[in-house]
């Protein structure tokens, strides 16, 4: 099992059976709420029928189509949907069929992109301590979770780190983003400094990360760090696999900060997390980069089996669909004021040291146990499976909250009151 202790797991599974809306039922009949939208994914809501329907028909018209030198029409039409609701000039999709997948295709179009364009030298990849970007030996490279990468060797040569921007003494309990630590960004003009800009093709953050623990940019942050990768010929990705599709407000987190990157990977709320599928956005001036040398020549090697498979098309234009007919991008920022006010109701609990929102984005940081980091996490988010018919998500001792964007505030009163009712009960 992915991520999983499996022989705890084996022990007292925890199985779902079925969803629908803001509810999963468990294979022992009970109703569970989601407070995590699966795993970041469900920005809808579970079996939106609009959503079912589109990924039945297509099923049953064409189920496959290769993708080497063929294709089909869905995929550009999904293109179209996609341009015109991403930041300009990102005006270009690739389809991958995860989020990982998406970081290595990221990170492989910036390398191309310099070479095609003469240079070549610019290989280096910047991440962030605390990053995740999937397990590919690239996203794992350029992340920064220590457990994800110190099992498995030297992974990609030429990598460097900026520092993460989690500082509880200075931000502790900020509603929305945090007022310090813009200069942060500035580490970024050192690590210039150390390998020179001209080695350097990509710097790749996510702009609030989401799996170590729902780390949130200081306001100013992002600006920066953009600023420095413009002046210095460094492309800027910003990998939207979590807060792309509405999770902050807008359709992606560039919008929401107005802060404009050159790639942008997403997965995940892509088609509400029916059908595995990921899309990397490149703007024009990367796209045209590549268009160039005889018209039979291939300009990008590199692609899946199920780039652009129908039946994910055919789900994401149906959830595209949802999510502007019942506005949802826009949810995150109607709903976000009560989220706050909730979340941030659950200060003076015990163990609570942190809590931290931005969207429909929470985190709520436990003291870990004495016996070790995680311990109190785990037992947080397993009592509430089974005692509150909750689900949230843990990370180390930090409990982070992600429900579908469908929800009102009954929902929000039910999952803080039951959140709060398991914390009391795990001091
Ligand atoms: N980038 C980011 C920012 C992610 O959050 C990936 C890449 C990889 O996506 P795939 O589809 O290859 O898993 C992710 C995935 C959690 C959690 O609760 C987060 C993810 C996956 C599973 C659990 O923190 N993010």
């Amino acid at each position: 099992m992915p991520f999983t202790a499996n022989r705890q797991f084996k022990k007292t599974p925890r199985l779902l059976a079925s969803a629908e809306g803001m509810y999963y039922r468990s294979t022992d009949g009970r109703e569970i709420l989601d407070g995590t939208a699966g795993l970041w994914c469900v920005n809808a809501g579970h079996g939106h029928p609009h959503i079912v329907q589109a990924i039945q028909k297509q099923a049953a018209t064409l189920d496959f189509a290769p993708t080497f030198q063929m294709g089909h029409p869905l995929p550009f039409e999904l293109a179209e949907r996609l341009a015109a609701i991403a930041p300009d000039p990102l005006r270009h999709v690739f389809y991958t069929n995860s989020g990982s997948e998406s970081v290595d295709t990221a990170l492989k179009i910036a390398l191309a992109y310099h070479r095609v364009r003469g240079e070549g030298q610019r290989t280096r990849l910047i991440g962030r301590e605390k990053g995740y970007h999937g397990v590919g030996f690239g996203g794992i490279s350029v992340g920064g979770m220590v457990n994800n990468r110190k099992f498995f060797g030297a992974m990609l040569p030429g990598v460097d780190h900026l520092p993460h921007t989690l500082d509880i003494a200075r931000n502790g309990f900020s509603r929305g983003l945090p007022a310090h630590g813009a200069e942060l960004a500035d580490e970024l003009e050192r690590i210039v400094a150390l390998h020179d800009a001209s080695t350097i093709a990509a710097v790749i953050i996510e702009p609030v990360s989401g799996s170590a623990g729902v780390v949130l940019p200081p306001e100013g942050y992002l600006k920066r760090i953009r600023e420095i990768c413009t002046k210095h010929g460094i492309l800027l990705i910003f990998d939207e696999v979590i807060t792309g599709f509405g999770r902050v407000g807008e359709a992606f987190a560039a919008q929401r900060f107005g802060v404009v990157p050159d790639l942008i990977t997403t997965a995940k709320g892509l088609t509400n997390g029916s059908v595995p599928m990921g899309a990397v956005f490149a703007t024009s001036d990367i796209h045209d980069a590549f268009m160039h040398g005889p018209e039979g020549a291939i300009e990008l090697f590199h692609g899946y089996t199920y780039s652009g498979h129908p039946l994910a098309c055919a789900a994401a234009l149906a959830t595209l669909d949802v999510y502007q007919q019942e506005g949802l991008f826009q949810r995150a920022i109607e709903m976000g004021p009560y989220w706050e006010q909730a979340i941030h109701a659950l200060k003076g609990l015990p163990n609570v040291v942190d809590i931290r929102n931005v969207g429909l984005v929470g985190a709520v940081e436990l003291a870990a146990r004495p016996e070790g980091v995680g311990q109190r996490g785990y037992e947080v988010f397993n009592r509430a499976f089974h005692e509150q018919n909750l689900m949230v998500r843990c990370t180390g001792d930090v409990i982070a909250l992600s429900p579908p964007l469908i929800l009102n505030r009954e929902h929000i009163d039910r999952i803080f009151d039951r959140l709060a009712a398991t914390i009391r009960a795990t001091a």
